[in-house]
């Protein structure tokens, strides 16, 4: 058994937090894991070990929490949902869910999703400038999946992103930056939890699909609640960054932008790579539900452990020598953006589909693109993308 390193650096400071790739390649280099001493705790940056602990929900639970507080030993800041749950209870719950967004269950929202691109595209075209992220990836998925999933369209800006902001923060720890999100979320629970009551939702949405699960018997009243929420906690701030990073990386060279524009099938390529050289979703914990020995290191049982998908996706042992590259010809597949086994994203149809029909709809309208003012990054302890992209675009 080899020694583990341990680690002084803070991968929550503000400065890696916008830039985490060199420690994690320092982290990645010093061995199967190392040991983070303002944490205590063991952390995991290779794509090996990262998808081994994934794909292995029985050794590396998630009833536990999947932040740093052990739910086993501490209260709970709030009921556990699908996410914060093992297999039978998990099951039944993700069967709901799997029904409701199965990949032919969202077909019939591509309609209305390429309308809303196209009526974005109008409006950005004759703006001409822009913000990316506050104009064009903030504003698609609150209205496009807000619609999906059945929620009134009043109160969705003020509620949903801060709402999703404050639950991500616990998959880190309780630092300044967590309160920040917390604070800038009070009051945000109350009406996302108020419209995940099936009278508020409307009747031919996600929402609605998913209590008729609790009508036929498979889940719990409460349970269906907690997955409308589910829904409404994990899909607007990821698909948001992820539509703002990949205008990131495409805005950042012109003969990516004309290779999407004359050919807007390669979009879902761009998508792929931008997911996984930016991963929305950088970090969050398992925990050991028994004593192990886990590629070569002794782990206790009812340990947690840290783990950093947004590393794994960097990985030269996995990607190659150009793995801090953003290729778009690359074969993405097998990045963890959406995680892996039992709690692979399970809305990932939706995402792609918002993702796929409004950066398609951008490539084709749009002929050049450039940036016009420097990009800002959002810094969270869980989550990566930019708070600001100024964006020109000249039209096809
Ligand atoms: C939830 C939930 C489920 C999955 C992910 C997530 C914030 C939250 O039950 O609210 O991320």
């Amino acid at each position: 058994m080899s020694a583990i390193s341990s680690f002084s650096d803070d991968p929550y400071s503000d400065e890696n937090l916008a830039d985490p790739y060199p420690l994690f390649e320092r982290m990645r280099a010093a061995g199967p894991a190392v040991w983070l001493e303002r944490y205590d705790v063991l952390a995991f940056t290779r794509h090996t070990e990262v998808r081994d602990i994934l794909v292995d929900h029985e050794t590396f639970i998630n009833g536990a929490g999947v932040g740093p507080k052990n739910l086993h030993k501490e209260p709970a800041w709030r009921p556990q949902g699908i996410l914060e749950s093992d297999p039978p209870m998990h099951g039944p719950m993700r069967a709901a869910m799997v029904d409701v967004i199965s990949p032919r269950g969202v077909r019939s929202l591509r309609a209305g999703f390429q309308e809303f691109a196209e009526e974005l595209l109008d409006r950005l075209i004759a703006q001409g400038e822009f913000d990316a992220i506050t104009e064009v990836a903030e504003v698609f998925p609150i209205r496009a999946f807000g619609d999906a999933v059945g929620i009134p369209r009043e109160g969705r800006m003020e509620n949903l992103l801060p709402h999703g902001a404050m639950n991500f923060s616990t998959f880190g720890p309780e630092d300044d930056r967590y309160r920040e999100y917390f604070a800038k979320g009070d009051g945000t629970r109350d009406w996302v939890m108020a419209n995940c009551a099936r009278e508020n939702l409307s009747t031919d949405g996600l929402g609605s699909k998913i209590w008729e699960h609790a009508d036929a018997g498979a889940i719990t009243s409460d349970q269906a609640a907690l997955l409308v929420r589910a829904l409404l906690s994990a899909g607007l701030d990821t698909t948001a960054l992820a539509i703002g990073n990949t205008l990131r990386c495409l805005s950042g060279s012109p003969e990516a932008w004309q290779a999407v524009h004359e050919k807007p099938s390669l979009m879902k390529f761009a998508i792929d790579e931008a997911l996984r050289f930016e991963s929305p979703f950088q970090s969050f914990f398992r925990t050991t539900s028994r004593a192990t020995e886990f590629h070569g290191i002794q782990l206790d049982e009812g340990q947690k452990v840290l783990v950093f998908p947004g590393a794994a996706n960097r990985d030269p042992a996995q990607w190659g020598e150009d793995a801090d590259e953003y290729r778009m010809t690359r074969q993405a597949g097998g990045h963890l953006a959406f995680g892996m086994g039992i709690h692979q994203c399970v809305g990932q149809p939706i995402s792609r589909l918002e993702m796929d029909v409004l950066l398609t709809t951008f490539a084709t309208r749009v002929k050049r693109i450039e940036r016009v003012g420097e990009p800002v990054p959002y810094l969270h302890n869980t989550l990566k993308g930019l708070s600001s992209l100024p964006l020109k675009v000249i039209a096809a």
